[in-house]
């Protein structure tokens, strides 16, 4: 006789974390199409073709590592997944990488030409040092059969990658320029706090489970993953950032947050890189999206559906 398939109950809750994980990203849905993209164009035309480059060709990037999220990454880690809350929480998520793979291409339909837009997608489904960093998450989401390892690809995936890209359009929030474009990053920022705060709180549970000889193990693979990641992302960095000479502050920046997605990790960080050595105007970009996004304190900072209004210079008042 086969088992009795369960209803999910949301009045009898396993894990609390599940349902403020839930509440939280339901909380601060948003969608691309409710910004106005238009309204950055005046600074856009005022860009040199170096910076132009840099800004489609770092959204081309964001694209292809949120397909991976959208299509691979979700639907392997809902595979071990503990409480059925989780699964209901993983299917958010993966909805909203579709949104913001989606977003990118928002942003490139105001931006650039049809001829650049084809150029910037043919660049990201080839590039030598990004293709190898969305196959080597793809790797492990695809063959690896310890989930606190793909759990680790996820954290990584969205707390350390991710951020050679978002550089950029921080890096221009601070600048008062394209604040539409930046403010759409912001969104995908705020989302991905909690993603790699609630995969890394589930990676936890399962690391402290594990024996001491076990858990000194996964140390090791972690710390050794990630050396093998840094590696290929300052070969990318290079690539994308020598033509503007930002690429020492980009790799600081990534450095600061490999010890962040370490700490979500509950591991000690790597680097010696903190906050004061990144880049102050980068880092006020990045305050300004998580000043109000306290994880858990059911605190939003106004982004409700139905009302994301365009930014506007007292935004940038820290
Ligand atoms: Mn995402
Ligand atoms: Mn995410």
């Amino acid at each position: 006789m086969t088992e009795n398939y369960s209803a999910i109950n949301w009045n009898a809750i396993d894990d609390q974390i599940d349902k403020a994980t839930w509440e939280k990203l339901t909380e601060q849905f948003w969608l691309d199409t409710r910004i106005p993209l238009s309204n950055d164009l005046s600074d856009w035309r005022t860009f040199d073709e170096d910076h132009q480059w840099v800004v489609g060709h770092v959204f081309g990037g964001l694209t292809l590592l949120d397909t991976l999220q959208s299509q691979e990454g979700m639907a392997s880690l809902r595979k071990d997944v503990q409480t059925q809350h989780e699964t209901a929480v993983l299917n958010n998520i993966q909805f909203m990488e579709s949104v913001h793979a989606k977003s990118y291409s928002s942003i490139f339909s105001t931006l650039n030409t049809p001829e650049q837009i084809d150029e910037i997608f043919d660049w990201s489904d080839s590039e030598e040092f990004l293709q190898n960093k969305a196959l080597k998450i793809r790797d492990i989401y695809e063959n690896e059969p310890d989930p606190l390892k793909k759990k680790v690809a996820s954290v990584f995936l969205e707390t350390f990658l991710f951020y050679s890209g978002f550089y950029t359009p921080l890096w221009y929030l601070g600048h008062n320029k394209i604040p539409n474009v930046a403010e759409i990053i912001k969104l995908i920022l705020r989302d991905e706090s909690v993603h790699g705060t609630y995969i890394g709180y589930k990676f936890q549970i399962g690391f402290n489970q594990l024996s001491k000889a076990k858990q000194e193990d996964m140390k090791n693979w972690i710390y050794d993953f990630l050396y093998k990641l840094y590696g290929n992302e300052e070969k990318y960095t290079h690539i994308l950032y020598d033509q503007t000479g930002w690429t020492e502050d980009v790799l600081t920046f990534i450095r600061y947050n490999a010890n962040k997605a370490l700490m979500n990790l509950g591991q000690d960080p790597l680097f010696p890189d903190t906050a004061e050595d990144v880049n102050p105007v980068v880092m006020n970009g990045i305050s300004t999206s998580t000043a109000n996004h306290d994880f858990f304190s059911q605190v939003g900072n106004g982004y409700l559906l139905g009302n994301v209004e365009s930014m506007n210079d007292s935004d940038y008042d820290i």
